[in-house]
């Protein structure tokens, strides 16, 4: 039998409800502090979060280093706008194109944004570079993608939820099935295509790893044609899937990479896309920007929380780890568990109703028992816990996934 909720609970959630649009439908659970991989709701009752806010906080909630970055640029220096230099963007653009490996970085605050930078980077490119004629450049995305909310990004999706009555919707997009190759192929006879974006593990839609090679494949296609390949690893970025960034399983580089979410650990909201010359060059003064794009808090907030993905070998400790808990949720005797998938510690269980309950209920289940999760588009439930856990924490919690599972039959 689900617990009742608090008075309390009850009556911060109405208030929400009351006061702000109803554009989520949130666990009933208010939470109040976080740390690591737990976080506490207003009652004082703990949990292990399993959502790791739709991994932004890969790092752990709150990780002390990050926060020390933010409190002390934040007493400092907290915007300048960049209509001056300041003595942190520089530091932070140097770091992150040497760590991922990039002559330059556009930064930006949420991760739509840094996919609209990439959108517009790459028609300027298709223009410019690869002489596409005015306003026919067409950007190849795929079917079931999520790349965030704006228009322009809804306009390549098939999810009537993101789409309906958002229209008139923006030119020169359309989708290919995910996985599928030989439909890329056709769609690059056309040489009007400027871009292919693809998110490396389909996270929105359910965790969609594709076959081994797709990538590869995808992007040498990619190349053959003067193709940009545009890789969205906002969701699978930052050590989330077992590598530094999902391309890394493949050894693909992408022409554009698209970061956000735990670039800055979840602290701060953080975004930036990376390319070499050849390509950001085509970005010249006035034509691209934003008021906090790439502000001293954000440098620094950013840094600190690249460095934690390196010293605490937040990739090896995904990758390790992920392959336990997919083999211990797949030894769980529940014909209510259809399907187990995930790579590193990015992953989903596909529940198949019983006795009238679903994946809503399984989450209720979860969080009295102390674990919180939500699911996806109805029977499939995330798992992905803040890279920061230990072995010990993630057996406790594969437990508490079997007794809660258990207890539903
Ligand atoms: C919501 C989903 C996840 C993303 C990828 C870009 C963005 C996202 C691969 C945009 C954002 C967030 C958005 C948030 C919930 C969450 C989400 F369920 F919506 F789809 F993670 F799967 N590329 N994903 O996953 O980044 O602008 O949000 O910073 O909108 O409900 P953003």
């Amino acid at each position: 039998m689900e617990k009742t909720i608090s008075v309390t609970t009850q009556r911060i959630i109405d208030e929400e409800e009351k006061y702000s649009a109803h554009n989520y439908h949130p666990l009933p659970v208010v939470l109040s502090k976080g740390e690591g991989v737990f976080v506490w709701d207003v009652e004082g009752k703990k949990y292990y979060d399993f959502l790791s806010a739709y991994s932004a906080v890969n790092q752990g909630h709150s990780h002390p280093k990050i926060v020390a970055a933010l409190v002390d640029q934040a007493q400092t220096l907290a915007l300048t706008s960049r209509a001056f230099h300041n003595d942190v963007f520089y530091k932070f653009s140097k770091y992150i194109t040497s760590y991922f490996g990039f002559d330059k970085v556009l930064p930006m605050n949420t991760g739509a944004e840094a996919v609209e930078t990439a959108l517009k980077i790459s028609r300027k490119w298709g223009y410019e570079k690869k002489g596409i004629p005015a306003n026919k450049a067409r950007i190849i995305f795929c079917q079931n993608n999520f790349h965030g909310r704006t228009i322009t990004i809804i306009s390549a999706s098939n999810d009537p939820d993101a789409t309906k009555n958002f229209g008139p919707y923006t030119p020169g997009i359309s989708s290919i099935p995910y996985n599928d190759i030989a439909a890329l192929a056709k769609e690059l006879e056309d040489t009007n295509v400027a871009a292919f974006v693809v998110e490396p593990i389909q996270g929105e839609a359910g965790v969609y790893v594709p076959e081994l090679g797709f990538l590869k494949k995808a992007y040498d296609l990619c190349k053959s044609k003067n193709v940009l390949f545009v890789a969205d690893e906002v969701q699978t970025g930052i050590a989330r899937t077992g590598k530094l960034i999902a391309c890394d399983h493949e050894g693909v580089k992408p022409d554009i990479l698209i970061l956000g979410k735990a670039v800055s650990g979840g602290v701060y909201p953080v975004s930036c896309v990376l390319a070499n010359n050849d390509i950001m060059d085509v970005i010249h003064p006035g034509e691209h920007g934003s008021t906090f794009g790439g502000n001293p808090i954000a440098c620094r907030v950013a840094m600190a929380a690249l460095e934690v993905v390196r010293e605490e070998k937040l990739a090896e400790r995904s990758e390790y780890l992920g392959e336990i808990l997919r083999k211990e949720l797949r030894a769980i005797k529940s014909d209510m568990i259809s399907i187990v998938r995930g790579k590193g510690l990015l992953n989903a269980i596909v529940i198949k109703p019983k006795n009238g309950k679903e994946a809503w209920d399984v989450c209720l289940k979860l969080r009295d028992n102390g674990l919180l999760a939500k699911p996806t588009h109805g029977d499939i439930i995330r798992f992905a816990p803040p890279l920061v856990i230990t072995e010990e924490q993630l057996m406790e919690c594969v437990d508490i996934i079997r007794k809660s599972i258990l207890e539903m039959e």
